[in-house]
């Protein structure tokens, strides 16, 4: 595999990438990252797209999901990403950073990066994570589809996703909510809606998908519905499904599972056949790409 890529020739192709699945019914798998290694494993695995999650990148930094980093900071995240893998990658660019001017500054900043697809949602900045029993609340549906045409209207490339991500039933509120907030962001010229559930159960999702009649792709983040397969969610007709967290859930635990075990033995031996390798590592960093035969 070709760890590196030229991400400043291939940007537009990678949204149509995106475009041409939806078109054609394949579903599209995302994994959840936060820096250019993990967005490298997540290629590797073999996902077809990488979502760069506002959570994971907060997290990265050692910093809730709250937003105390600024756009700048998500931005710095979501590049290197986009420039560590040749297949599309989506920004979590959380409630477009302020109002609509800032979401209009968003989609050109991050376009500007060469990101495929930009997600906002319709919660009130400064937002709180919505795994997060913080009060949330969602701003007018108006004032979010201002938000949408104000980011609509500052996009360059005409094959850039504008995902519109309603958080109504995180909120509580129920599927009617939910269906009339996201047929208002299609009109206000959102290409795809990402529909969020913190239930048990992909119940939520799955009546949504029943009323919603295929007005536009539909995204879903199966955390807590985690039995929710794949090839449900193709039956239930959502265009792409993002495993938003799950990777670096499992490097935590394998971290930790590690420095336990080394602290405890007094050495590395028994962790070293179950760790990646130094090669490995300069394997994923793109060191062919780099050194080549010098290496
Ligand atoms: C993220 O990954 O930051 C998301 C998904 O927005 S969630 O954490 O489920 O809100
Ligand atoms: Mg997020």
């Amino acid at each position: 595999m070709t760890v590196v890529s030229n991400s400043y020739v291939e940007t537009s192709s990678r949204a149509l990438v995106l475009r041409d699945a939806f078109e054609s019914g394949r579903l599209v798998k995302v994994a959840g990252a936060h820096d250019g290694l993990s967005a490298r494993l997540a290629m590797e695995a073999g996902f077809d797209a990488v979502w760069a999650s506002g959570l994971e990148i907060s997290a990265a930094q050692g910093l809730p999901d709250v937003s105390l980093l600024g756009m700048a900071e998500y931005l710095a995240g979501a590049t290197a990403m986009q420039q560590a893998v040749s297949i599309p990658v989506v920004a979590d660019c959380d409630t477009g950073f302020g109002g609509s001017l800032n979401a209009a500054y968003t989609m050109r900043r991050y376009e500007g990066a060469g990101v495929a697809g930009i997600c906002i949602e319709d919660k009130i900045f400064p937002k709180r994570n919505s795994f997060l029993d913080a009060g949330q609340k969602l701003l007018e549906t108006d004032e979010f589809g201002s938000k949408l045409e104000a980011a609509k209207k500052a996009q360059a490339r005409p094959e850039t996703l504008l995902i519109a991500r309603t958080e109504a039933f995180i909120c509580g509120m129920g599927v009617d909510e939910a269906l009339r907030r996201c047929h208002q962001y299609v009109d206000a010229g959102a290409d795809a809606v990402l529909v969020h559930s913190k239930s048990a159960e992909a119940g939520e999702v799955v009546s949504f998908m029943r009323q919603w009649q295929h007005r536009a792709p539909v995204v879903i983040v199966p955390t807590t519905y985690a039995d929710f397969s794949v090839q449900e969610a193709q039956e239930a007709g959502i265009s792409m499904v993002i495993y938003a967290n799950q990777g670096m859930r499992a490097s935590v635990k394998a971290v930790r599972d590690t420095w336990a075990v080394v602290l405890a033995e007094g050495s590395t031996a028994s962790v070293e056949p179950h760790i990646a390798t130094v090669k490995d590592i300069f394997s994923l960093s793109g060191i062919d790409h780099w050194l080549g035969d010098d290496k």
